[in-house]
């Protein structure tokens, strides 16, 4: 029988996300936030949702929010890191359970370098990392292989680090603005002929890796802007049914659905 001083103490989990300037970290971190708070993820009864209980962090979310309703334009690039705390809930027949606290890290571009003190400490720290491509670039960089390399260096340095540590660190690759790839199918087919190396290059490092496609447009509806979102939570959910498992929890792997 369990008693409250048996009571297990949700974990906390430290998320960092990786990637260039102006690849998309922000609006995919907002998007998510967006669709766990509202949406609620249903999966076989269950359904999952964020609680925040950072005030700090919930205004700088509700802050984004306004902006992007009344002018229609994303967010400003971020000028220094912030840090979102966050509660992931579960309810299902037999009630409610906190399933984990996580800590999610949102750098500036430019500092997501491995040579910065300052990050790779970040890095250490982490329990999990959020590494973005942008989709585009990926198809448009397909005659310049200098640039296409450049795109995949800072998760290939994440997977470095981590294999060099003997690391099991779960890397979640959101390749955003899908929405700007073309529909025809042979952008898709580009995009994944260029992704090819890096996933050889995963794979050969034995990294805990996944990719997930986001699009985030703004779509306008009677003078009223907002963020679109399509499964954006699902890296997020990926990751911290790894990291649970990783601690022996469960956390049924069927809940998410990741795109590839
Ligand atoms: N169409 C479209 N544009 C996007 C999407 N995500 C990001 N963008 C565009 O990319 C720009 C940069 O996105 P941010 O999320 O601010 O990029 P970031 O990685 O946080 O950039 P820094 O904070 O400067 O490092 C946005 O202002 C949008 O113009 C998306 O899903 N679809
Ligand atoms: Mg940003």
């Amino acid at each position: 029988m369990t008693n409250s001083s048996t009571k297990t103490v949700p974990r906390i989990y430290s998320l960092l996300s990786i990637g260039q300037r102006g690849v998309g970290k922000t609006v995919f971190l907002v998007g998510s936030c967006i669709e766990l708070y509202t949406n609620q993820y249903q999966d076989n009864g269950q359904q999952l949702w964020f609680d925040c209980e950072d005030a700090e962090a919930q205004q700088i979310l509700e802050n984004i929010l306004r902006q992007v309703s009344q002018t229609g334009e994303y967010p400003a690039a971020t000028m220094k890191i912030s840090n979102f705390d966050f509660t992931l809930k579960m309810r299902n027949i037999w009630g409610t359970k906190t399933l984990c606290q996580f800590r999610w890290w949102d750098p500036p571009g430019e500092s997501c370098q491995i040579y910065n003190p300052a990050f790779l400490m970040m890095v250490l720290n982490s329990d999990g990392y959020c590494s973005f491509i942008d989709a585009r670039n990926i198809v448009d960089r397909t005659n310049d292989p200098k640039m296409l390399s450049q795109s995949f260096e800072p998760v290939k340095s994440i997977a470095d680090m981590i294999n060099s540590n003997n690391l099991q660190h779960p890397i979640a690759i959101v390749l955003t603005k899908c929405d700007l790839v073309r529909s025809q199918a042979t952008d898709w087919q580009i995009l994944e002929k260029n992704l090819q190396p890096l996933k050889n290059y995963l794979k050969n490092l034995k990294i805990n890796y996944k990719f997930f496609y986001s699009s985030i447009p703004i779509v306008s509806t009677d003078g009223m802007s907002n963020l679109i979102t399509t499964d954006s939570a699902a890296p997020i959910l990926w990751l911290v049914s790894k990291l649970r498992s990783s601690d022996n929890l469960s956390f049924s792997d069927g809940l998410i659905n990741p795109v590839n």
